[in-house]
């Protein structure tokens, strides 16, 4: 019999509303959900896949527990009892020998997080970190330094957007389904896009100005734009009176920044630049200088997303229609948002966090999350202490953390690395032990608690029956918790107790997800009065131009600008990003998506390719003073001469995976890691990378 449900996509964290159609316990068909208003069923090719990875037999079946030396492929296949039981030992003996806090747990930020928070609140670790410094660290302590909002609480209406300006923001190939849908509405009615990228993207193609940019030079070029528009008035000056603080700041540090010094470290013409002000002083406040989705580039992230904020609160577009507004909960119209299981009493803990986030050694970064790219350091120096243990959950340290080498010589330091997957991730084949989820279609997850315009809650649904011998991230953690005595703290035997329990107070039902999969607390879009009514949450209740945040931990909201070094002769910047068809590391070996875009080349100028004797289709030799690899060229004029791209999420070491094992190069494998030390991102492109004929 055919069946629907309405469920959530996770092919990748965007979460896309999603419809299936099942028969006789089998996926069928799976759509946007049509009741979603800007999902009209659409989904992306990922999305489209997600049959292919239900169906995959080189998906992890059962628990596993390794038998051989670590990352040789050695396993025995285990009941859950065994691995469970195992894990619960072997944590139980590192607590008593070396305290809680030697017990670490790394994860995607989904919608389980606040089991696994828990998880380590009640063992009294306080090590739980997030992927988000990883991804945009700096974009979130950006947004909290000027108006007290991370980016995930802000939200882009892009749909009645005239003007949107991006910054490598690659919004046709880095996808979010909505996002995508709403923009090209807009974009069919005229709205204007910017797009500025070393490299010519899907993206750049769709826009009216294209600017190929020196390699790290966007906060030059935004400096540039303020200097304008500063000069020329060309800002809101009611908006800026009422809700901005610091102007005469600005005013005073941004003179020496003029187009002209712009155009020398940027090679952006200084009469586009005045155009682009002018333009954007037309349509405001109805515009987006958009902030970006993965902002980890470089060591001065921070301030390069301040400047793009700071564009924004000019043009008065910070909760303006089209323009970027600050999301509502349910407590604007005097709702409760779904609970969450860290609301329970726990022990204290006080010890410093491995990252030293909160810490005066790195007090800025958002302790929610955590700064996971210092796990290696942290490990290998056992500072502030010894670390033991890491479960994985959702996130592969050896793939996503930059420098691969020096995150597998941390691993090896370990006593347990546990992993919970659905696949053979680099990192589930280095681990001790592998408990598998069963995938999104197979499960219902925590409800999702969706902040916006209009505030929201939405369900995963179980689609089917799990094919193997998986379960749900949350009965896992769970069972695990019971073998520590930490069970009481995980009130439920179910996934569809644990959505009752959530449930409690919001006054909605299980029951009410069935027909469309989400309801709404309200039917009408929330923006406050652009007069009086913006609650920005800095202490001045202003945007903070001057920060507060910032000064106060001892740095400075402008500093001088440092230029960007061009990269030592017949060497090349090395940048990364994605492709339509992959989500990071997770899908190359999807037998849909692997059989399109099977491996990854490497970018180059042709002019600098000429030069090295370097031919298209070619192999070549990449190294940096990390790492070393060999990749097919990709020679092109479509990408700026000091810079070469590797798209990320190549080159997997997990056998078992048949069909990425080896293919293409890992970007992780020649950067270092490195950050920007007061917003919490890895800069991904610092490193120089030499390229020769192999
Ligand atoms: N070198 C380099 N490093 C990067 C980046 C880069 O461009 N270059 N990008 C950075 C960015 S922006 C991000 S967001 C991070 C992402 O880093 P990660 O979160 O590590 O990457 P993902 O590919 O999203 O997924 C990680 C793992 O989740 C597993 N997985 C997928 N679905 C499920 C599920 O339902 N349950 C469980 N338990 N596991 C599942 C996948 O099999 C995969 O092993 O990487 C960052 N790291
Ligand atoms: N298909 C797909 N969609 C995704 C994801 C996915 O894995 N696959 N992941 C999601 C996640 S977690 C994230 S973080 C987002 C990422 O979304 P984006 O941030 O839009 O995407 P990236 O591909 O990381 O973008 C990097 C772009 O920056 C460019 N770039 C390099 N150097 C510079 C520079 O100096 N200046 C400028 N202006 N540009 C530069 C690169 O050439 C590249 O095109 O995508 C989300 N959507
Ligand atoms: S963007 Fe694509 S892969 Fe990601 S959740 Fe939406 S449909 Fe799924
Ligand atoms: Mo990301």
């Amino acid at each position: 019999m055919e069946n629907e449900v309405y469920s959530l996509c996770f092919m990748c964290s965007v979460r896309c509303p999603i419809r299936v159609v099942t028969k006789d316990d089998h996926v069928k068909w799976i759509e946007g959900n049509p009741h979603v208003s800007g999902m009209e069923g659409s989904l992306c090719p990922r999305g489209a896949a997600g049959t292919a990875l239900l169906y995959d037999n080189e998906r992890v079946q059962s628990p596993m527990i390794r038998t051989g030396p670590r990352g040789t492929g050695q396993w025995k296949k285990a009941t859950w009892e065994e691995a469970l039981n195992m894990v619960g030992d072997k944590l139980k003996g590192i607590i008593d020998q070396h305290g809680p806090q030697s017990v670490v747990l790394g994860e995607r930020t989904q919608l389980a997080t606040h089991v696994s928070k828990t998880f380590l609140k009640a063992i009294g670790s306080p090590n739980h970190f997030t992927h988000d410094a990883i991804c945009k660290g700096s974009v979130n302590t950006a947004g909290r330094s000027l108006l007290g909002y991370t980016d995930a609480q802000m939200g882009m209406d892009y749909k009645n957007t005239r003007h949107i300006v991006l910054y490598g923001r690659n919004f046709f190939e880095a996808i979010e389904v909505k996002g995508v849908n709403a923009l090209t509405e807009a974009l069919e009615n005229g709205a204007k896009l910017t797009y500025i990228d070393p490299r010519v993207t899907v993206t750049a193609t769709k826009s009216q100005r294209y600017w190929m940019i020196r390699p790290g030079t966007d906060l030059a070029l935004n400096y540039g734009l303020i200097h304008i528009i500063l000069r020329d008035r060309l800002y809101d000056a009611e908006y800026v009176n009422r809700w901005v603080a610091g102007l005469q700041e600005l005013q005073e540090f941004i003179q020496p920044y003029t187009p002209r010094w712009a155009e020398k470290e940027t090679g952006i013409p200084a009469s586009e630049m005045e155009a682009l002000a002018r333009e954007m002083d037309k349509d405001r406040p109805s515009v987006i200088f958009h902030f970006g989705y993965r902002g980890a580039n470089h060591t001065n992230e921070i301030y390069m997303r301040r400047s793009i904020l700071i564009l924004n609160a000019l043009m008065g577009s910070i909760e303006a229609k089209g323009g970027i507004f600050l999301k509502k909960g349910p407590g604007e119209v005097g709702k409760k948002p779904a609970r969450k299981l860290t609301e329970q009493d726990f022990p204290g803990i006080n010890v410093p966090r491995f990252d030293k986030v909160g810490t005066p050694d790195f007090p800025l970064p958002d302790p929610a999350h955590g700064v996971g790219q210092i796990l290696p350091y942290a490990i290998l120096e056992e500072d502030p202490y010894p670390l033991k243990a890491l479960i994985n959950y959702r996130f592969d340290p050896l793939m996503s953390i930059p420098d691969t080498n020096l995150t597998r010589k941390a691993l090896d330091k370990l006593d347990l690395i546990v992993t919970i997957d659905i696949n053979y991730s680099d990192i589930a084949w280095y681990s001790d032990v592998i408990l598998p989820e069963s995938t999104y279609l197979e499960r219902t997850d925590c409800v999702q608690q969706a902040n916006g315009l209009k505030p929201q809650i939405f369900l995963r649904q179980q689609a089917v029956t799990p094919r193997y011998d998986t379960r749900p991230g949350a009965i896992i953690l769970k069972q695990i918790g019971e073998r520590l005595g930490i069970g009481n703290y995980f009130p439920y035997r179910t996934m569809e107790d644990l959505v009752i329990w959530q449930l409690e107070g919001t006054g909605f039902y299980i029951e009410d997800f069935k027909k469309k999969g989400f309801v709404a607390y309200t039917d009408r879009q929330i923006f406050w009065d652009r007069k009086d009514g913006i609650k920005f949450k800095t202490p001045s209740g202003k945007i903070e131009l001057v920060s507060s945040l910032l000064e106060d931990a001892g740095f400075e909201s402008f500093p001088a600008y440092e230029p960007m070094p061009s990269p030592p002769e017949n060497q090349f910047r090395l940048v990364t990003g994605r492709c339509a068809l992959h989500t990071h590391i997770s899908t190359q070996n999807n037998p849909y998506l692997n059989e399109i875009a099977p491996e990854n080349v490497l970018w180059i100028n042709v002019e600098k390719a000429d030069e090295l004797g370097i031919n298209d289709g070619g192999m070549v030799k990449v190294t940096s003073e990390r790492g070393a690899g060999m990749v097919k060229a990709f020679v092109t004029d479509l990408i700026h001469p000091e810079a070469v791209f590797l798209m990320h999420g190549y080159g997997h070491q997990a056998q078992a995976a048949t069909r990425s094992f080896n293919k293409g190069i890992n970007d992780g494998l020649l950067m270092e890691n490195i950050s920007d030390m007061i917003g919490g991102s890895p800069a991904f492109h610092h490193t120089c990378v030499c390229v020769n004929p192999a």
